[in-house]
């Protein structure tokens, strides 16, 4: 059997791009010096206006967290009754659908990208449903070109939960730029973040207007409060550190593609073991990449091990690997008893659940380390190798 040493310190899923503490120092300096600490002061407005470029979008609305972005998305195109959306995601996406008093209505997912199949979209509509919430889960974009006619042929909205989409593009689109509105968190675990904080991202200026009202109370002017809106804000340290790490994130994402790639390299031909690669349904469209998450899937019978196993024997080499996105969504006790979270509704994301594993990816994980993990995993399987002709 193989022996590796376990990592000296804990090696986790990822750790936040931080930026040199002196340009945020620099940026701390000038937040002192305005005396503006929130409510859309100047570090604000220049991050703003740097996402907009930097997403490809006409209208970015920034947010003290994505969460929160979502439900404000979602008053701001007035949905109501049910909307359909995938379980295979973060809590946080059929919770804004709740917080909005909107019954979610569980749609299997593709089994190769992961994202909410729109094949299997319009036999759940109803005269209730309003929209199709769907997520880009880990970046890969969704088959945005079929969710759209679905929507259109049925009068539908459609929103983005881009929570780990910042960056994508297809074919040179902001992936901001599909669908009615999209989300994107701007959490400390995300390539981009504000430490917390998020964003709304759309195309129509009325829409960023209502959406910027929901935002701060409803308040139009010091006499006028319009609608009931609510407490949304990114406040000046948060943007001032968005302003500081948006300028690392090229590096950022140039070093998560070199580990991207050596991942592949380290773990081509491994039985068992297939990649998400994050290209989406259409393999000719020029898709660019989050490198938001590294995401392999394991097949059990012929990896040997189970995704399971594999994530308990990671944490003996001090490798904390993640279940994103286990149990679905459809199996929490909120939502467990609604029709649509019926297993034999959702084959796929059931199977899909059992296998994923998002493996350590930060640029400040160096190959070396890449190797080691890949051999840590490999040595799972060649343990049961080794037992098995031991036993036999
Ligand atoms: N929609 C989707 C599809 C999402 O994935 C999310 C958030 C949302 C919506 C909501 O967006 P926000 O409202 O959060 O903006 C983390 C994040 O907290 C969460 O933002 C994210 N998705 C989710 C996928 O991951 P946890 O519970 O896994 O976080 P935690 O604290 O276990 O952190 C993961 C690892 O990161 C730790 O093992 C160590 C490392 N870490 C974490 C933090 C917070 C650090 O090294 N430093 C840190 O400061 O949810």
């Amino acid at each position: 059997m193989l022996s590796i040493k376990p990592f000296e310190k804990p090696i986790y899923v990822m750790r936040p791009l931080l930026p040199e503490i002196g340009s945020f120092i620099d940026k701390m300096r000038q937040v002192w010096d305005s005396g503006w600490l929130t409510n859309r002061g100047p570090q604000h407005q220049q991050l703003e206006e740097s996402l907009k470029r930097v997403l490809k979008i006409p209208h970015v609305s920034l947010f003290n967290n994505g969460t929160i972005a979502m439900i404000v998305a979602c008053q701001s195109l007035r949905l109501s009754g049910e909307v359909i959306t995938t379980p295979f995601t973060f809590p946080a996406t059929p919770h804004v659908l709740s917080w909005n008093g909107i019954k979610p209505t569980f749609c299997d997912i593709d089994p190769i990208t992961m994202n909410i199949d729109p094949a299997r979209i319009e036999s759940l509509i109803t005269p209730q449903t309003t929209a199709i919430l769907a997520v880009h889960v880990f970046g890969t974009p969704c088959d945005v070109i079929k969710i759209q006619e679905m929507a259109d042929r049925y009068g539908l909205k459609v929103v983005y939960d881009a929570a780990h989409a910042f960056g994508v593009e297809i074919n040179g689109r902001g992936i901001g730029e599909f669908g009615d509105a999209s989300m994107f968190s701007f959490h400390a675990t995300k390539l981009f973040h504000t430490a917390e904080g998020g964003a709304v991202a759309v195309k129509n200026d009325q829409l960023k207007t209502r959406i910027d009202l929901l935002q701060n109370f409803g308040i139009k002017n010091e006499e006028e409060v319009i609608m009931p809106g609510i407490n949304g804000k990114m406040n000046e340290l948060q943007a001032a550190m968005g302003l500081a790490v948006l300028d690392y994130i090229e590096e950022e994402r140039g070093k998560r593609q070199k580990l991207f790639k050596a991942y592949c390299r380290f773990l081509e031909g491994v039985n068992g073991i297939s990649i998400c690669d994050n290209n989406g349904k259409n393999k000719e469209d020029g898709i660019k990449k989050s490198y938001q998450y590294f995401v392999i899937r394991i097949d059990e019978n012929k990896f040997g091990k189970s995704r399971d196993e594999v994530y308990e024997m990671f944490k003996k080499f001090n490798v904390f690997t993640r279940k994103y996105f286990y149990p679905l969504c459809s199996d929490y006790a909120c939502y467990s008893q609604l029709p649509s979270s019926r297993e034999s509704n959702l084959p796929v994301a059931h199977k899909v659940v059992k296998e994923v594993l998002c493996l350590p990816f930060y640029g400040g994980l160096g190959i070396d380390d890449v190797e080691r993990i890949c051999m840590i995993l490999k040595s799972f399987q060649s343990s049961i190798k080794v037992n098995a002709v031991v036993s036999s």
